[in-house]
């Protein structure tokens, strides 16, 4: 078959078409593990506890893949064929992630104005409705009020008559130590106070380029900022707050002592963190073992960008503000970290983050001395599906795309890291068959990352689908990746075949 692009008039450009073909490597595991060219569901059983690392999988589960390949029309019931077992590679059923159940993503962005009340019960109604329909885990609130205290009073009954059992109302027992989010499931917890970023985050989507009146309105939103330990707080709106922030009084220098008496929750800006990453990697990690770390952009991000969330979580921070409306890789790195635990919205912190050492140290990502834990290989054998997200010049207006792969590591400085595949020019089936290792000192952090381009040798290249995946998660095997848009949309066919190999040192 071949495909046909119209240069102009008299001149047409025609390139061969090649359809999906299963790789050599799938092949002659297909003849391993198969007799007489079909496979039954005893020695599809076999592979799936061999070569894809399933110990626990038994005849009802392969049972189950076939009864699902009756849908692509590539089953008989003595077995399946190579195209069937091909088929059965590349499904959304055989993710590299676990699979959960069904996530709902629910965005809510809500302005509330003083002048209505009844705006406020209407998302206060709305939290109530959804805040428990993807998981049981808690909803933190973050009121972003600057309310005065008779308007605080009516706030309050609001919050409360609401939410009534389900908000969680901080004792003295919880003083000295947050409950986990596992206590805490199906409730709903209050945050405060006005927080310094919110109000700057307002002055940056003004709509003036002056970067002076920029600079001015922030001064003058940071000067409005009230602490929340000043006494004209209504007492019963302070009763609502379970989670306290704590002020930045101290600076730079004093921010993570912390109070021996009471957990807290920081802010601190982006830059904050990069400079004491530098030099206190540690202390943060101390730090963040009692208290709640949360980090929001710098106040310069006009344009709403995103800074690397990496920074925070390798340190612990809990809360990692984030310009959902802006795309690219650390967007795209933010919503890989939050596919592990079944998509839920909140990812435990691994152990190393929360022991010590054997000599009572903790633990430091910028550390030049970690050892080698995990090696892990990952080759990446094929593509498809573009022809069907993509119209036939999207990428190239005379050809078919010109297809690479990126594929990285986000993770502690020494395992960031990445590599390229070759580009396969002129094919809408990219095969790639091309093996990367990764030598990983924490794989607990890491998050892998892949990128796919079309390369063009005088424009910028075009973007053509992305994946982060929490290597804690990851399913060794031979998997279908499927790739995201730039919003992180899941893209409806484009996905590449992809083995993992995970390796203990
Ligand atoms: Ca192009
Ligand atoms: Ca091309
Ligand atoms: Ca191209």
């Amino acid at each position: 078959m071949k495909e046909s692009f119209k240069v102009c008039f008299c001149c047409v450009r025609s390139f061969k078409v090649k359809t999906s073909e299963p790789p050599q490597e799938i092949k002659t595991l297909f003849d391993n593990y198969s007799g007489d060219g079909r496979m039954s569901v005893d020695e599809m059983l076999r592979f799936v506890i061999q070569v894809q690392g399933e110990k626990h999988a038994d005849s009802n589960y392969v049972k189950d893949i076939f009864h699902r390949l009756k849908h692509h029309g590539v089953f008989h019931p003595r077995g399946i064929h190579l195209e069937g077992f091909y088929r059965y590679l590349l499904s959304d059923f055989n993710s590299p992630l676990p699979p959960s159940g069904e996530v709902i993503n629910i965005c809510f962005t809500l302005e509330w104005t003083l002048t209505s009340t009844e705006d406020l019960q209407k998302c206060l109604n709305a939290v109530k409705e959804n805040a428990f329909e993807v998981s049981e885990y808690p909803v933190v609130l973050t009121l972003e009020d600057h309310l005065p205290p008779d308007l605080q009073k009516k706030v309050a009954k609001m919050v409360s008559k609401t939410f009534g059992g389900t908000l969680f109302r901080c004792t003295d027992e919880y003083k000295e130590r947050f409950p986990s989010p596992e206590t805490l499931k199906n409730k709903i917890l209050i945050s405060t106070k006005p927080p310094k970023e919110y109000l700057q985050t307002q002055v940056s989507q003004t709509s003036t380029t002056d970067e002076s009146v920029k600079a001015k309105k922030v001064a003058d939103a940071e000067e409005l900022i009230q602490d929340e330990d000043e006494e004209y707080v209504a007492i019963e709106y302070r009763d609502l707050i379970s989670i306290h922030a704590g002020n930045r009084k101290g600076g730079l220098k004093n921010c993570l002592n912390g109070d021996p008496n009471r957990v807290i929750r920081l802010s601190m800006s982006e830059q904050w963190l990069e400079t004491l990453a530098k030099t206190r990697g540690s202390d943060l990690v101390k730090f963040t073992q009692r208290n709640i770390l949360r980090i929001f952009p710098k106040t310069t991000r006009f344009d709403s960008s995103n800074y690397d969330p990496m920074v925070g979580w390798i340190h612990g921070a809990q809360m990692v503000a984030f310009n959902m409306q802006s795309h690219g890789r650390f967007l795209w790195i933010m919503q890989g970290m939050f596919k592990a635990n079944g998509g839920c919205g909140y990812v435990k912190k691994p152990d190393v983050l929360l022991s010590n050492g054997s000599g009572g140290e903790n633990f430091d990502p910028s550390s030049k001395s970690l050892q080698i834990k995990t090696v892990l290989k990952v080759k990446i054998y094929n593509g498809e599906g573009w022809n069907l997200d993509f119209p036939q010049d999207y990428f190239d207006r005379y050809s078919p795309p010109d297809f690479y792969a990126r594929i990285g590591i986000a993770g502690i400085p020494l395992d960031t890291t990445s590599y390229r595949t070759e580009t396969d020019t002129d094919e809408w089936f990219p095969v790639w068959d091309k093996e990367f290792e990764f030598s990983l000192r924490v794989p607990e952090l890491a998050l892998l990352c892949i990128t796919v381009k079309d390369y063009d040798s005088n424009t910028q290249n075009d973007f053509a689908g992305q994946t982060c995946l929490p290597l804690s998660e990851i399913r060794p095997g031979i998997r279908a990746v499927r790739l995201h848009d730039r919003a992180g949309e899941v893209l409806k066919h484009a996905r590449l075949l992809v083995r993992f190999v995970l390796e203990p040192r």
